[in-house]
Formats: C-alpha cells, sequence, structure tokens
C-alpha cells in the first residue's frame, strides 16, 4: 500500500459552498427544482459514505475473492477447499483512501452448522446493508438452488424492517469455467460460445429466482480470479466487474454512490454516471445563478461551485485532488496561471477560456462554462482520455453549450 493516503476532498469548503448557494437560491422564485438538486448534490459529496455491501453464497462461491477483485488488491483471505471465511463479521476494506464497508460471511450450509445462519442474521441486523449479494457459482446455478434462494430469502426478510426490504444483486461467479473450458480466460465479448454458455446459467438462476423469490432480481456473471504475487496481480482475469459495479450502484443510496464509485476499482461506468451527475446538477445551478441580477451572484458563488464539482469528480475518479491534480488540470486547459495557485485560482483562469466570460455573466454563458469545464473534467480524470482530447472536449462543450434539459431546469 502506498505511504501517503490521499486526504479526502475538503468537504468544509463544498459544505460552505452549497450553503451559500442554498441561501441565495431560497431567494429566486421557481427555484425549488435546483434547490432539490443541489440537496442531492450536498448528499453525494458532502453526507458520503462508505456502501455498506453484505456478500453470502455457498462455500468457496468466490465470496472473498469478490471482495479483492472489487478492490484490485488482495484484501481477503481466499481458499480452495477449506472453510476459509469463520465467522461473519463487518469489516472495513480500504486501499488508498478507496473504501467499502463488507459483510463476509462464512459460505452456506457450511459444515452443517445451524447456529452460523444465526450469526449471520445478527451481522445483517446489527448493520443494515444497503445492497446483498447473493452468489452462485457458474457450474451450480441448477442442482440445490432452490433450498439456497429459500434461505437467501429467509435472511432478507429477516433484516426487512422500516428501510423495506435490501436490495439483491445476484451474482454468478467463476464464469471461465464454464464451457468451452479451453478457452477460459477473458475477455469473453468476442466468444458466441461463451456468451451462450453464460446465458444460458444466467436463464437457469433467473428461472429458479422467479419461482423461489417470486420477483426479479438483477443477475450479473463475473469472472474474479487473481493470482497475486507481492501485493501484485501477476494474473488477472477480471470480467463483469463494471457491470455489477452499476447494478451495485442502482441500489445504493445517493450517500453512498461516490465512495462506491471511487472505491470499485473497475466501475468505469459508474464513476462516469456519477460525475456526469455532479457535472449536470451543477450546470443547472450556474444557470440560475448567472441569471440572478445579485450582485454577488455570479463569479463569487460560480467559482466555488466549479471547484466543488472539480473535487468530486476527481474524487469519484478513485484519485485525490492534491497540487498535482491540479496542476495537471492546469496543463489540460493549457490556462495561462502562475505555479502553485489554488484551484480556485485555476478555476477561474480556466472559466476567463469560455466566450462571453467577464466581470458578470449571463445564465447561459455561466451554465456552458460549467458544462464545459465538467465535460474536459470527466474525460480527463474518468475515461483517460490524454490532455489533448480533453482540451478538445472542452472546446466543443464550450461551444455547444448544454444540453436543454440541463441548461434550463425550470422551464
Ligand atoms: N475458476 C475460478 N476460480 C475462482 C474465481 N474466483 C475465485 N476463485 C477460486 O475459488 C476458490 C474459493 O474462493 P473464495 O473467494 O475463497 O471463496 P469464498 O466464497 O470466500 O469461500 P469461503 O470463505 O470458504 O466460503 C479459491 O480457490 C479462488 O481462487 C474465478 O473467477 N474463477
Ligand atoms: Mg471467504
Amino acid at each position: 500500500m502506498a505511504p501517503d493516503q490521499p486526504p479526502p476532498p475538503d468537504t468544509r469548503d463544498t459544505a460552505q459552498t452549497l450553503d451559500d448557494l442554498e441561501e441565495l437560491l431560497k431567494r429566486i422564485p421557481g427555484a425549488q427544482k435546483v434547490i432539490n438538486e443541489l440537496r442531492d448534490l450536498r448528499a453525494l459529496l458532502v453526507g458520503r459514505r462508505a456502501p455498506r455491501v453484505a456478500v453470502l453464497g455457498r462455500r468457496g462461491s468466490g465470496k472473498s475473492s469478490l471482495a479483492n477483485a472489487l478492490l484490485g488488491r488482495e484484501l481477503l483471505p481466499v481458499g480452495a477447499v477449506e472453510d476459509t471465511t469463520a465467522a461473519p463479521a463487518w469489516v472495513d476494506l480500504a486501499v488508498q483512501g478507496r473504501q467499502v464497508r463488507w459483510l463476509d460471511t462464512p459460505g452456506l450450509r457450511a459444515g452443517g452448522r445451524p447456529e452460523r445462519r444465526q450469526e449471520v442474521e445478527r451481522a445483517l441486523r446489527a448493520e443494515r446493508p444497503d445492497v446483498m449479494l447473493w452468489l452462485f457459482k457458474a457450474s451450480q446455478v441448477d442442482a440445490g438452488v432452490d433450498e439456497d434462494l429459500a434461505e437467501l430469502v429467509a435472511l432478507r426478510t429477516a433484516v426487512t424492517g422500516a428501510g423495506g426490504v435490501v436490495p439483491v444483486v445476484v451474482v454468478i461467479t467463476k464464469v471461465d469455467e464454464l464451457p468451452p473450458t479451453e478457452r477460459r480466460a477473458p475477455p469473453y465479448e468476442s466468444d458466441p460460445e461463451k456468451r451462450a454458455a453464460i446465458e444460458r446459467a444466467r436463464d437457469t438462476l433467473r428461472g429458479h429466482i422467479q419461482r423461489v423469490v417470486g420477483a426479479e432480481l438483477p443477475v450479473v456473471a463475473v469472472c474474479t480470479w487473481q493470482r497475486f504475487v507481492d501485493d501484485a496481480a501477476v494474473t488477472d482475469w477480471r470480467w463483469g466487474l463494471d457491470a455489477l459495479a452499476l447494478e451495485m450502484h442502482q441500489a445504493l443510496p445517493v450517500s453512498a454512490q461516490i465512495e462506491a464509485a471511487r472505491a470499485f476499482e473497475r466501475a468505469r461506468s459508474v464513476r462516469r454516471k456519477v460525475a456526469m451527475r455532479l457535472v449536470g446538477t451543477a450546470t443547472s445551478v450556474s444557470f440560475v445563478v448567472g441569471a440572478t441580477p445579485l450582485p454577488f451572484a455570479d463569479l463569487a458563488l460560480l467559482i466555488p461551485l466549479q471547484s466543488s464539482m472539480l473535487t468530486g469528480i476527481v474524487y469519484a475518479s478513485g484519485r485525490s485532488l492534491g497540487p498535482r491534480a491540479v496542476s495537471e488540470w492546469l496543463a489540460v486547459l493549457g490556462a495561462t496561471v502562475g505555479a502553485g495557485v489554488g484551484l480556485r485560482e485555476a478555476v477561474r483562469a480556466a472559466l476567463k477560456l469560455v466566450p462571453g466570460v467577464g466581470a458578470t455573466v449571463s445564465g447561459a454563458v455561466a451554465a456552458t462554462g460549467t458544462w464545459a469545464l465538467g465535460v474536459a473534467a470527466v474525460r480527463y480524470f474518468i475515461d483517460g482520455a490524454s490532455a489533448q482530447e480533453a482540451r478538445a472536449a472542452f472546446t466543443q462543450a464550450a461551444e455547444e453549450g448544454p444540453p436543454p434539459d440541463v441548461a434550463k431546469p425550470d422551464e
């Protein structure tokens, strides 16, 4: 693990910015929708916490491997035959400031010890999970599955309380073991036989779920096989984890979404989704702020808002917004500012690149500036585009402006 743990973004600054904006927006008739968006943004950025994930499945179904695959590190012990995970316990899985609260459970029906079930139930009640993952080995989606599902439903019912039922994502693990077994290594996108075998496993399992659970549940197929030597993965067969992260994301409360995006190493789609939501909200708010005929309303609030957006995007990408990210970002935009400037100065300099920005801005110009900055930051920090590509994205977004639904939220 790297010695320098990236610090969380300055949430006090962001909280203050969002409070100031809310105060301003409250005075504007018809801004209620934006205020609501702003509150969502607050939950996402300031009220954030690690997602709570409980993983359940038969012995050796790959529960511990899944944690390692999602975070990209060998954090939990993995075993071949033995009942590896002993007692059910919530743990904080953390890698370089990325974190998840994880309930690793011993396998269902492990060694035929019924007291285990009570222990799992107790752990689930002690801390209500945001989402439960039910794991099934790809080679075992048929025999005995009904009993497993019945047990899982009972566990889910046991934690159903005031918060309603806990969302479930069903995970088919070890898809590399499906035929054709001579072609085990992913990716499988270009292997029609493998894809068909995966689809068959999903259909079979869906049938059981429909019958026993009486409802449809999302079913995702993954491979989590990795071999680590000295903390580095020397074999990496991870597959399907982006899709799994997306399903988990749907189940999570807003407050856990940014930490989840950040924590799951292969969750590019989730990171993008969360980041674009930040950009969309910041753009809507900018429009209203820019259109407000109050003297203090524009740049003084716009720059902190855009800084918060940028901080959030970088945070969701798994990085932190230290001086290195800021100077990288300045280089991306080719903005002319001195070395060692702070984030707000960087944002101010970048904003000047938007046509029409002066001492004051109109609603449309403010929205366009925020949109262009956000889109470029997403390209660079989330998509891993080059500085040149990100700059091109900025120019294009500044020319085209935001989509109408984002730019004029209250119409
Ligand atoms: N073929 C294959 N094997 C895998 C995959 N993921 C994990 N394994 C192996 O499956 C075995 C069991 O994995 P674990 O992650 O320990 O399973 P578990 O569900 O945590 O096991 P218990 O804690 O004992 O219940 C280990 O030998 C892993 O290396 C995979 O995607 N494909
Ligand atoms: Mg285990």
